[in-house]
């Protein structure tokens, strides 16, 4: 019997909610009156989300995704744990952690009464990641995937020391065109500008892109919103628990050289990830909890 057959015994929900495997990973496929949306164990990584009101998706997945054991997925809602970008002292390491690489445990799958699904995922300790991360944590993702989509990704410090994490829910969101779109909300925040040698700057105004973008906004809980000209919507990013937001596109060049963003499939794609990062990492006590919660909403305009 396949995972994903052990996982329709215990979770399927008629049409609304299945299991199916792809290239031996376990993907959850949602399909309600709300919204459609899929979900790889692997990485607890929301791949897809088009609220049904929405003709466009809102959550961006490359045509060149490839889901394959061990191997991240372009596009969708990584989660990145426990550090972000690349690790502080050894650059051998994956960048953005290795949570977004490894099986997930499904603990609960449900349709809710208002039609949203509930989706609760944790990635216990284990040996293959106690060698990249030497401590006794366990982290856990929750999602609502409705009208609205709400994630919420906890670490439980279950050791006997403080830990320091970085993280980042590193969401691709689908746009238009990017240059149509500009994000709102972060104006006047101080950030690390990461394609001028990480200098440190303040924003001025709304962002709008016309080139590589890559930047890290510093002590900030604002909510931001994307505008997006092109398909005529907005895209609303409410946050908790999360000091950084990032903001990246990464353009022509950089895309092509990533090589999986398909033929100008950068072009329909912005990150706006809610983060804790560089300066803004946590710290957690023995026995103590911290979340990172988001809520992504939109409107047509
Ligand atoms: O969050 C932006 C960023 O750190 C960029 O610098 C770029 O590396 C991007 O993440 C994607 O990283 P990935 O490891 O998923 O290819």
């Amino acid at each position: 019997m396949t995972t994903a057959d052990t996982l329709n015994q215990r979770f399927s929900s008629g049409r609304q909610l299945g299991f199916r495997e792809v290239n031996g990973l376990a993907v959850a496929e949602i399909d309600t009156p709300l919204a459609s949306a899929s979900l790889c164990l692997q990485g607890a990584h929301l791949m897809t989300w088009r609220p049904q009101a929405q003709a466009e998706p809102v959550v961006w997945l490359s045509k060149l995704a490839k889901l394959a054991p061990g191997k991240s997925i372009r596009g969708g809602v990584p989660v990145c744990w426990p550090w972000f970008g690349p690790h502080a002292t050894d650059a051998k390491l994956p960048a953005h952690g290795f949570a977004r690489t490894v099986p997930w445990e499904l603990s609960e799958a449900r349709v809710l009464g208002d039609g949203a699904v509930e989706l609760a995922l944790t990635l216990p300790g284990s040996e293959p990641t106690r060698a990249l991360w030497p401590h006794r944590t366990r982290a856990e993702l929750r999602l609502t995937i409705g009208a609205t989509l709400t994630a919420a990704l906890t670490t439980v410090n279950e050791d006997d020391h403080p830990i320091v994490i970085g993280e980042a829910l590193h969401t691709y969101f689908h746009i238009g065109d990017i240059g149509a779109a500009r994000v709102r909300g972060l104006e006047d925040c101080a950030y690390l500008d990461k394609v001028d040698g990480g200098a440190r700057k303040r924003q001025d105004g709304a962002i709008t892109f016309a080139g590589e973008t890559d930047r890290i906004y510093l002590d900030t809980d604002a909510e931001c919103i994307i505008d997006d000209e092109r398909l005529r919507r907005r895209i609303r990013v409410a946050k908790t628990g999360s000091r950084s937001t990032v903001v990246w596109t990464p353009w022509t060049e950089k895309a092509d050289k990533m090589g999986d963003f398909g033929p100008d499939g950068w072009r329909g794609m912005l990150c706006v990830e809610s983060a804790n990062a560089a300066e803004n990492t946590v710290t957690i006590a023995p026995g103590e909890r911290h979340t990172l919660a988001v809520e992504y909403r939109v409107e047509n305009f």
